[in-house]
């Protein structure tokens, strides 16, 4: 009875919104076969923390074996498809004015899935730069225009330096751009929709608080009680790929109804 409260008044704050901003974690590609980052790992990988292999000095000390586990990550996800959750947000730009999704995931779902405002806070699998970024920040490099392997990084054609994934790791900041995309969706947005994330890695961690504070109601998705909870206004335990297609019949139902 209290859930199916809790669902009713998230759906009545979506109808009124006229600017949603979704900020997803791992947990919203779940239901894509793709493993969130904190579960533990499988096969080969099952003795490293990825916390551990998601450094620049980690890339420094083996850039051998954090090449080789990205380029594993990268193989699993261009063989995923989007799920459930990421069609249902999709959907969502068809009922409210305007949506942004800024997400902290590097596998590219939400695009493929079609959702049209998108911020990548993390970078992006299958991109690529030089480590010491020789030619400027950042220093991209095409794939396809040097030899590789999955098994030893690479070198720069330019520097003969190593190239790394373009992704943000631990102790970096984020790029110039994406932190202000970022800002604008959390200051402009009436409703913060929080999916799947644990919500403990910042800067990530403090926007929906900041879009508290600014006067956005915050709904939170996630089958499992995460850090966010705490200030959350709504909370819908569930995966995302059953809670949010059912958000958006509900909302399609409410907003048919005027
Ligand atoms: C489901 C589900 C289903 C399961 N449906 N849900 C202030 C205080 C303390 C520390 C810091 C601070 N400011 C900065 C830091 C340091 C650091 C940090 O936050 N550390 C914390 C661990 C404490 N932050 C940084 O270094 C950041 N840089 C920065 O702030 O620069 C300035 C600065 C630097 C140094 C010092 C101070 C300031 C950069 C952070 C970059 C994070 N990068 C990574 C790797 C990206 C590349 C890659 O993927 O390999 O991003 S780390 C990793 O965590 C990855 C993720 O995007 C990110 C968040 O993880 P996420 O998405 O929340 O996943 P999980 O696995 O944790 O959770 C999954 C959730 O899904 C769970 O809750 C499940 O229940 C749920 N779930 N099934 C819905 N079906």
């Amino acid at each position: 009875m209290v859930l199916r409260d809790e669902f009713h008044r998230a759906v009545e704050h979506l109808a009124r919104a006229s600017y949603l901003t979704v900020l997803t974690g791992a947990g919203v590609s779940k239901e894509s076969g793709i493993p969130t980052f904190r579960e533990a790992q499988t096969g080969l990988w099952a003795q490293y923390d990825p916390q551990e292999l998601a450094t620049p000095d980690a890339f420094r000390r083996n850039p051998d074996l954090v090449w080789a586990w990205y380029m594993a990550r990268w193989n699993r996800v261009a063989g995923a498809q989007p799920n459930p959750g990421h069609r249902a947000l999709v959907d969502l730009e068809k009922l409210v004015p305007m949506v942004t999704i800024v997400t902290q995931n590097v596998d590219g779902l939400h695009i493929r899935a079609g959702s049209r405002y998108v911020v990548e806070l993390h970078g992006r699998l299958g991109r690529f730069k030089c480590f010491d970024n020789c030619q400027g920040d950042p220093t991209l490099i095409d794939l396809e225009k040097i030899p590789y392997g999955r098994e030893r990084a690479p070198n720069c054609p330019y520097c003969d330096g190593k190239v790394r994934p373009d992704v943000v790791w631990f102790g970096e900041i984020l790029p110039a751009s994406v932190l202000q995309g970022t800002i604008s969706a959390i200051s402009q947005c009436d409703v913060a929709l929080v999916v799947g994330t644990s919500g403990i890695v910042q800067p990530a961690a403090s926007l929906p608080a900041e879009a508290k504070r600014r006067g956005a109601t915050v709904i939170d998705v996630n089958p499992a009680p995460d850090e966010l909870v705490a200030i959350a206004d709504i909370y819908l335990p569930g995966p995302s790929g059953e809670v949010l297609p059912a958000l958006v019949e509900q909302l399609k139902n409410r907003v048919g109804r005027g």
